[in-house]
């Protein structure tokens, strides 16, 4: 019988002090139909993120020259992931704020076909040490996405989401700063069943957050105002009640993203 893939993937910017914790509370082992593979992003750091993730056991790095941007890390992770030939796709920061161990459960739903693309979810979990204000934009985001869905959702901002390989095949980011809301908007418009799952979060202990509030906001608003003049694709939805394992063919890896990036693929 045919293995199923797990990969499992990290947008990561200047992370040398975090991204190995995140790498090492990967669990490999998911049961005996699966592989779990690891691949980092690593978008144009300027430190050992890419050293400290290979020693941490990272199978596959994609670098790009230069920093683009997290929409387009994610971007670039989702094609990764169905180049490898992933059934599933898991993205987590690698900011080790998220817990890595509780990746089974967040892509539960997926395996057992109830659902194409879940969203750890902090605000239907456990919280520590997320500031204030943090707390308060992340609600302010998480309103209008759920507004503009007409659905409630707990916790638009999530960095740890996972994917089927129809959702990422599909998934299209509108722009190249950051992925949060537009990725979401884009799914569940496109008729993808969404599902949050409680999660348990840590604020990050090493580095600092890339967000900065106006730059946030300047690019942010826009990106979801042209996210929602998009015609949305409404797919055929094809029920899938827990599609038999054999039943998921992994596609060959495919060929190499275009544009300015050097891969180690393994
Ligand atoms: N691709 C890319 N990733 C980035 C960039 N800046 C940060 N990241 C990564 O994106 C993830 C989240 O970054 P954070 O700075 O913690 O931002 P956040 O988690 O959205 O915000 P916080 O709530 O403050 O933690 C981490 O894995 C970072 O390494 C960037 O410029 N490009
Ligand atoms: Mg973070």
């Amino acid at each position: 019988m045919k293995k199923r893939k797990l990969v499992v993937f990290l947008p990561a910017h200047n992370e040398e002090r975090n991204i190995g914790q995140v790498i090492e509370r990967i669990p490999r082992e998911m049961g005996r139909n699966w592989t779990v593979e690891v691949l980092v992003i690593d978008d144009g750091s300027a430190d050992g993120t890419v050293e400290e993730a290979l020693r941490a056991g990272a199978d596959h790095v994609v670098s790009f020259k230069e920093n683009r941007g997290l929409g387009a890390a994610v971007r670039e992770g989702l094609a990764g992931c169905v180049r490898l030939g992933a059934d599933i796709g898991l993205m987590i920061d690698a900011d080790n704020e998220y817990p890595a161990e509780e990746i089974p459960e967040v892509i539960a739903p997926i395996r057992e076909g109830r659902a194409d693309y879940t969203m750890g979810s902090r605000f239907k979990g456990t919280i520590r040490g997320m500031k204030l204000h943090r707390r308060l934009g992340n609600i302010c985001f998480t309103m209008l996405q759920a507004i503009l869905l007409r659905r409630m959702i707990w916790d638009g901002q999530s960095g740890m989401r996972g994917f089927s390989r129809e959702a990422m095949d599909c998934a299209d980011i509108i722009h190249d700063y950051n992925y949060a809301q537009v990725l979401t908007l884009n799914l569940v418009r496109q008729g993808f069943v969404m599902e949050e799952v409680p999660i348990t979060y840590q604020v990050r202990v090493h580095g600092q957050s890339f967000i900065k509030f106006r730059k946030y906001v300047g690019n942010v608003l826009p990106a979801i105002w042209r996210e929602m003049r998009r015609p949305a694709a409404e797919r055929e939805r094809v029920p899938r009640a827990a599609v038999p394992q054999a039943a998921y063919a992994a596609t060959p890896a495919g060929s190499a993203p275009q544009g300015e990036s050097k891969q180690r693929y393994g």
